[in-house]
């Protein structure tokens, strides 16, 4: 304190403008003398605060924009996957080759391109090329496609026509390591919950079924294999097509077969039934009876006045439930859709997919092949 008074009396013995010596200015000098007495220790400590919220904001502001780097995320993923009962060995072997994979994104399809309608999508997708393959692949594997029919109940042409959409045939099936895609997409994607659970599954497969790192590949979306099933898929609904005990959906069509053929079954699949049918749908119908999640009996469509493409009347079955779906609007094409269909859709949420997956199966079928 004695320092504080010392400094305030030099101050006023050098001071260039000397306060002014009358009563009351006696009486301020000694006011201001106090009030600095008073204040100083408290300025002192404001300055502080304002110095050290100057310096700690911007750090706090930093830390809430940025996330975490894709090493601690790994770092968190680890002591998850280590919780949930991965080996140790396969921790050790997997972690280090994980890399970001930029291509990663967690979006789905080319098909919300609103330049694209139907007929534009389907020549896309189906070009006569494709078309021509897979009926000549169809008859090539003809014979183990037969035995997967009859063992889960799902017609040969839709496994085709699935294999040719979602993986070329088998020619772009992925090649990048499942677990740096899912990692990535999981870190940098807004389905993290989604993907981590497929990472996790993914080191579970390495774990289990002895697969390499570098041999579990997917494409950019986690998708493994020919016929396209994620992590979860394979795990839960894998199968040993050709009997050689290995589950090998990346390098043998028996297997990668007869899993997509499981994988439908188990979605409901029914192997007496087709995916739908292109209708024709009079101009008085409620058009709020159309959407995936309405379906009604072929029979009260019929009532409805839905008819075949072709004008004739629908199957006259109460036991199916279709609904109405027009994926380009009132003016574009119409399906009445069953059940398969649905399962068809598990690869890829969206009517484009489901219709050129159903499209290429009747290509397949009509002409009949030889
Ligand atoms: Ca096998």
């Amino acid at each position: 304190m004695h320092r504080y008074r010392t400094y305030l009396t030099q101050a006023n013995q050098t001071n260039a403008f000397p306060v002014k010596v009358c009563h009351f200015g006696v009486y301020q000098n000694k006011l201001y003398r106090l009030a600095a007495y008073i204040f100083a220790p408290i300025r002192v400590f404001v300055c502080f605060i304002i110095w050290l919220s100057a310096c700690s904001l911007p750090a706090m502001a930093q830390q809430s924009d940025e996330k975490i780097s894709f090493s601690d995320y790994l770092i968190q993923l680890k002591q998850e996957a280590r919780l949930q009962g991965i080996s140790q060995a396969t921790l050790d072997l997997a972690f280090p080759q994980i890399k970001l994979f930029k291509k990663a994104r967690a979006t789905d399809s080319p098909q919300t391109d609103k330049t694209h309608n139907l007929d534009t999508y389907l020549a896309d997708t189906v070009p006569e090329w494709k078309v021509d393959t897979a009926r000549v692949l169809f008859k090539e594997h003809e014979q183990q496609l037969n035995a997967i029919a009859s063992q889960y109940s799902v017609q040969p042409r839709f496994l085709v026509a699935l294999w040719g959409l979602v993986s070329d045939f088998g020619e772009a099936s992925g090649d990048y390591p499942v677990l740096s895609v899912t990692a990535s997409l999981a870190f940098g994607g807004e389905r993290e919950a989604f993907f981590k659970k497929e990472f996790i599954v993914a080191l579970s497969i390495m774990d289990k079924d002895h697969i390499g790192f570098q041999d579990l590949k997917s494409r950019w979306n986690g998708a493994m294999g020919q016929t396209q099933l994620m992590p979860t898929d394979y795990l839960a609904y894998g199968q040993d097509g050709d009997g050689d005990g290995k589950k090998d959906i990346w390098h043998n069509t028996q297997d990668a077969f007869a899993s997509a053929a499981y994988l439908l079954q188990q979605l409901g699949w029914n192997g007496n039934d087709t995916w739908g049918r292109q209708v024709q749908v009079p101009a008085t119908l409620d058009l709020a009876l159309a959407g995936l999640d309405k379906p009604q009996s072929l029979t009260q469509w019929q009532t409805l006045g839905i008819r075949k493409f072709d004008h004739t009347d629908l199957p006259s079955r109460e036991d199916i439930n279709a609904s109405l779906i027009m994926p380009d609007g009132v003016t574009g094409r119409k399906y009445l859709v069953y059940g398969n269909y649905r399962a068809l859709m598990h690869w890829q949420n969206t009517d484009y997919f489901g219709i050129s997956v159903a499209h290429l199966s009747e290509r397949i079928k009509y002409p009949p092949i030889n």
